[in-house]
């Protein structure tokens, strides 16, 4: 797939994003010229909070635009909306950073996925694993929710359907001791990439938030560098709600990175610049479907530029 279909796709796919964003802008500015006074930079707000940027992303991108207005000429609806895009993508870029995957035999990159109930993180594991497997990288599954009943089953069929291993024991096993089992799987093995599926569990729920601290503590005796990766997925559906969600499990496991899933449901994609704002940790892929090939490599400026329903230009 070519970065090109791959940011036409999420173009097409956050439509109700651009639905509510870009549809909002154009009613604010029209076409043409711009007469800029406080209404217009209140209903920008507006628009900007109605898309789900929250309102610290909001704000920031607010004063960041009249301040670009007060310095630059911008005088017509097309120049702020690269402006906008401009804003947008500076917010956006702390997030750009794939996830790199070596050759296991110095042991395997680990990534341990994470999340609330019902968010896509099977689904989102079962993505990354045929990603990986794509780009040539050997890859094992742990099923680490053994808490939830058919959840390994889950996994497996997925791990059947890509022929990728899934290491696993019966259901309300240690998931503790299903991490253990699966790296050491992975380093006989010489696996490239070990991912770690996790049961859902509420961020508020401080006992199945302790029990994460464990799975961690498990892998990192096996190897002091892992988990490499702490991958939160997050339902894009769920609104400024992710961003506690995302405070939580930083605080409780420390996050190297967010997944935004269903971007292509009813979610208003701003959040994802709501939590490039707040946490500065990479968001590799975006999830916008239930097939495995929906996960697109997350780009700051082709995301930006779909937000505000403007195609790529790559
Ligand atoms: N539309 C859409 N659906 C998705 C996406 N990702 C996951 N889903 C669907 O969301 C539902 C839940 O996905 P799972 O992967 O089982 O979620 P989970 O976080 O593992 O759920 P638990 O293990 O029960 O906590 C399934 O029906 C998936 O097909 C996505 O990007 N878009
Ligand atoms: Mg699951």
């Amino acid at each position: 797939m070519t970065a090109d279909t791959e940011s036409s796709g999420l173009f097409a796919r956050l439509k109700k994003t651009r639905a509510s964003l870009a549809g909002g802008l154009s009613g604010l500015f029209g076409g043409g010229r711009v007469h800029f006074d406080d209404d217009v930079y209140d209903d920008l707000e507006d628009q900007l909070l109605m898309a789900d940027l929250g309102v610290e992303a909001s704000t920031a991108v607010v004063s960041a635009l009249r301040e670009r207005v007060r310095t630059t000429r911008i005088d017509s609806s097309e120049s702020l909306n690269e402006a906008l895009i401009d804003e947008l993508s500076s917010i956006l870029i702390t997030g750009e950073r794939p996830l790199a995957a070596q050759s296991g035999a110095n042991g395997p990159l680990v990534i341990l996925m994470v999340g609330v109930n019902g968010v896509g993180k099977t689904t989102t594991t079962a993505k990354l694993a045929a990603y990986f497997q794509k780009s040539g990288h050997s890859v094992l599954l742990g099923a680490c929710d053994t808490f939830r009943a058919a959840a390994i089953e889950q996994l497996q069929s997925w791990g059947e359907r890509l022929g990728i291993g899934v290491i696993a024991q019966s259901h309300g096993s240690d998931a503790a001791a299903v991490a253990h089992d699966a790296l050491s799987a992975a380093r006989s093995r010489g696996t490239d990439v070990l991912i770690i599926d996790s049961a859902g569990r509420q961020h508020v729920n401080a006992d199945l938030m302790a029990q994460l601290g464990k799975i961690r503590r498990v892998l990192s005796k096996a190897d002091a560098a892992a988990p490499h990766e702490t991958l939160l997925v997050v339902d894009g559906g769920t609104g400024q709600n992710a961003l506690s969600q995302a405070a939580a499990f930083e605080k409780e496991v420390g996050l190297t990175g967010i997944c935004v899933t269903k971007l292509d449901g009813t979610a208003r994609g701003g959040v994802v610049v709501a939590l490039a704002k707040q946490f500065p940790v990479a968001i590799p892929f975006v999830g916008v479907g239930e097939g495995i090939a929906d996960l697109r490599p997350f780009k700051a400026r082709d995301f930006a530029r779909a937000l505000v329903g403007a195609p790529s230009t790559e």
